[in-house]
């Protein structure tokens, strides 16, 4: 069979369920992969029960495969072990079957948690913002295994050439979910264009980028996305009004604001969110 395939793990959760009806191309099969049930299958999708930290069931859910968006994992801080377990070693059970199966390209959900400690100040006057590719400044163990991620990818493209798309993603939900997300949000939307740049067919490399829309407040530089062909259309603006007027004016000299981590740079290390 020659049907350009897709798998997506951790299909189930919240950026899963906001992707799917995007990313569905004729031609193309989106493989759903999760721990939990993946609901309501769409003709051009299949499912698979697989959890990251089983090396089988993640080699059986590569079979056959053309490209990966690793979406799966823990999403928010939790205990070292569980994060270790589950974001590092499932990830890098995911990159050894995609080398085992013959999957050339891989796009890692990595977060902005990674460079967490990073601040409005370390943005160089006249850019268009932090760099996508910094390096890791984590927040959480949360972030540190995202920065850990992003370093497996590295090692995974110069050792086997796989073509690897680590995104530093912001705030991905259907709507900005507080100020700090007006300057943060990916909307899922340009979250669909992202991906679909990153599964272009190019050299193999290994980069990362930030993943965020095109929001008159971000102080993220989407120059790296953009030289991947992302061209956001969405603006988290067009929500400001509501959102100040439910909980005021953002302070940027607070560090919920002045550091990409915002509230995650004070959370207790290792207590599940
Ligand atoms: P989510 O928590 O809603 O979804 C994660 C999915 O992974 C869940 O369906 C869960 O069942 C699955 N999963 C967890 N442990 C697993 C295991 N052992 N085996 C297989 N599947 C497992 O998270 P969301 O919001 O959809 O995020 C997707 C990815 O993007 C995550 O890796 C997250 O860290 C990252 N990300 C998301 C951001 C956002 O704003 N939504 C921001 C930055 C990064
Ligand atoms: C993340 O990495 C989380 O997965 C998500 O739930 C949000 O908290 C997001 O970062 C954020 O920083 O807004």
């Amino acid at each position: 069979e020659d049907t350009y395939r897709l798998l997506v793990t951790g299909a189930a959760g919240n950026m899963g369920r906001l992707l799917r009806p995007l990313l569905s191309r004729e031609g193309r099969i989106v493989r759903l992969a999760d721990l939990v049930e993946i609901e309501d299958p769409q003709s051009g999708e299949e499912t698979i029960a697989a959890d990251l930290t089983d090396p089988d069931a993640v080699a059986k859910a590569c079979q056959g495969v053309d490209a990966v968006l690793h979406l799966g994992g823990l999403s928010l801080e939790a205990s070292f072990d569980d994060i270790l377990a589950v974001n590092v070693v499932g990830t890098q059970n995911l990159l050894q079957a995609v080398v085992e199966a013959g999957v050339r390209k891989v796009i890692l959900a990595s977060s902005n948690h990674a460079v967490g400690f990073y601040g409005r100040a370390d943005v160089a006057p006249g850019s268009d913002g932090l760099p996508g590719d910094v390096p890791g400044r984590p927040d959480t163990y949360y972030g540190w295994s995202k920065a850990a991620i992003e370093s497996l990818g590295s090692l995974y493209h110069n050792r086997y050439g796989i073509d690897v798309t680590a995104l530093r993603i912001g705030t991905c939900f259907v709507e900005p979910t507080d100020v700090r997300a007006l300057a943060t949000w990916l909307a899922p939307s340009d979250a669909a264009r992202l991906v679909e740049a990153a599964l272009a067919d190019r050299e193999p490399g290994f980069r990362v980028v930030w993943a965020i829309s095109d929001n008159t407040r971000r102080w993220f530089s989407l120059s790296g996305a953009r030289a991947l062909g992302y061209e956001p259309a969405e603006d988290a603006e067009r929500f400001a009004a509501a959102r100040i007027a439910a909980e005021g004016e953002p302070d940027l000299t607070d560090p919920l604001h002045s550091l990409v981590g915002g509230g995650f740079i004070n959370a207790p290390l290792g207590e599940p969110m």
